[in-house]
């Protein structure tokens, strides 16, 4: 009875704490000091894996034991939901060997109502070295080890739903004011990352017909193949964004699959990111341990992902508008707003590189008469196949704008004179020689040419000095290219 007494006042120290790694301390303390065991371990039901996994131990040489429901004495005990004792393991088949000098060993199942947590295990060097009365005993301390478990669990549960929900808030408040979209998406992947503490985090948004990684953040490290561009037809991602739903991922096998993105992950879970019922794209988190992510997770994850794909939609929207405007609605191809930033910058980079640029003035040769013969309509088309001649037939570097009426400005970078005429020429004939629906006659071109540095190192001097070059052309008879006149640019010229 004194020994009941004794027992009931440790355990009520138990129950006295919250924090899980401390209440597993006292619960060890007390086995090995009131049950005079040697070898004493704490496992907890993984639920997922149903696996009994060494939470905490004295006395034992292997920790990182896992054992299946069902399997050896402490799955046994979870399994039948009663204590299993052997009183001499060298005679019971169940024993999975883990302790070298174990003879005996009483396996308590740690249970809560009816639900098993984990099993607390006591092994002793001596044949039968536990009683029925010390059975029962550990068996009534189980039960208020159980309590204690069960309270530091639900404890740590509230706690991290009211850390997820401050992360929630503070993940809002951070994203709405973040418009440019490359900025939203790697701040997405670094406060996730920190929320949550999750190995690694990453954004893909649908493009086309590919799911193109836009950002990630973490540990993990990057398999270059196809620089994490895969295509929406393949069977996974397809699945996966038609049916709009979380997939967690337990076990991956591990390094060097088809498709996957980062080689070291074992778990992950993926979190579709939908904006008013449209699809943009998949929120991944990755692990390096198994099992790193558990369904109870799913919907404070997928609060986050809708905030996110709000913001990133948002974002979307401000990047097509802004790109508007620099887009010439009739042939999509860029205005002269652009062209007024880019020449600067252009002008910039060729002072920093000394690879020299080239800018061609092209216009429409007797555009006028075009528009009188066959009307205004056909002549929108051919400016609309103009446009698409020059960007089909230059490089992705060079920038193609149409500046007004029948005129375009074309900047080729890293080119000299000789080039940027040979380049000119080659545009000159392809126009001539294109046939355009309903334009009975040749459609015809005149370029002007002037370079960096040889004819200006300004914007105002290229402009002036291709702009004259295409005077020149127009009045050398129209269909030609000419480079600016040498007398431009004085002692300074080539
Ligand atoms: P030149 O060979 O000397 O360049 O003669 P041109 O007729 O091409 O030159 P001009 O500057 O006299 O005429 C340009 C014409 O381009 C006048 C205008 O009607 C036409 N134009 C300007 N913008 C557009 C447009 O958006 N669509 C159409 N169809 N025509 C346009
Ligand atoms: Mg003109
Ligand atoms: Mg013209």
């Amino acid at each position: 009875m004194q020994k009941i007494a004794l027992l009931y006042d440790a355990s009520q120290a138990v129950l006295s704490t919250f924090d899980l790694d401390e209440v597993l301390r006292q619960i060890l303390s007390i086995a090995q000091d009131f049950f005079h065991v040697q070898n004493v371990a704490i496992l907890l039901l993984e639920k997922e894996s149903q696996e009994l996994v060494v939470r905490s131990q004295v006395g034992w040489q292997e920790c990182n034991l896992r054992v299946p429901v069902g399997k050896g004495l402490t799955g046994t005990a979870a399994a039948q939901k009663r204590p299993i004792y052997s009183p001499d393991i060298s005679r019971d088949p169940r024993y999975i060997p883990s302790q070298r000098q174990t003879r005996s060993e009483v396996a308590v199942p740690l249970m809560v109502r009816n639900e098993v947590l984990g099993v607390l295990d006591c092994q002793s060097d001596t044949v039968d070295h536990f009683d029925p009365e010390t059975i029962d005993m550990l068996t009534l301390f189980s039960t208020q080890a159980s309590m204690a478990l069960q309270n530091a669990h639900l404890y740590s549960l509230e706690r991290r739903r009211a850390q997820q929900l401050q992360a929630i808030n503070s993940i809002a408040q951070q994203m709405t004011v973040v418009l440019e979209l490359n900025e939203l998406l790697h701040k997405v992947c670094v406060l996730i990352r920190e929320a949550f503490s999750v190995d690694h985090v990453s954004v893909l948004l649908k493009e086309e017909n590919h799911l193109v990684l836009r950002a990630h953040e973490g540990k993990l490290t990057l398999n270059n193949t196809e620089e994490g561009h895969a295509a929406l037809e393949e069977g996974g991602w397809k699945r996966l964004l038609s049916q709009d739903r979380t997939l967690i991922e337990s076990e991956i096998a591990g390094r060097g699959e088809a498709g996957e993105l980062f080689g070291e992950a074992r778990s992950r879970m993926r979190i579709p990111l939908v904006s008013f019922g449209l699809t943009l794209g998949i929120l991944q988190l990755d692990s390096l341990r198994p099992h790193a992510f558990q369904p109870a997770d799913e919907q404070t994850l997928e609060s986050v992902a809708d905030i996110c794909a709000t913001a990133i939609q948002n974002a979307q929207h401000v990047e097509r508008v802004r790109q508007l405007a620099y887009i010439d609605g009739l042939t999509g191809i860029f205005n002269r707003r652009f062209f007024e930033l880019r020449i600067i910058e252009e002008i910039e980079r060729a002072k920093r590189f000394g690879a020299g640029m080239a800018m061609m003035m092209v216009d429409i040769d007797q555009f006028k008469r075009l528009n009188d013969e066959f009307g205004h309509l056909l002549g929108d088309e051919v400016l609309r196949q103009v446009a698409s001649i020059f960007s089909q037939n230059l490089r992705k570097i060079d920038v193609v704008c149409r500046c007004g009426g029948e005129e375009f400005v074309i900047l080729l970078s890293q080119t000299n004179a000789e080039h940027a005429l040979q380049v000119a020429e080659k545009l000159r004939r392809i126009v001539e020689t294109w046939q355009f629906s309903g334009v009975a006659r040749p459609v015809t071109i005149s370029v002007g040419v002037s370079t960096y540095p040889e004819y200006g190192n300004t914007r105002d001097e290229l402009m002036k000095a291709a702009d004259a070059a295409m005077y020149a052309a127009k009045q050398a008879g129209r269909n030609r290219v000419c480079l600016a006149p040498v007398q431009q640019m004085g002692a300074s010229a080539p």
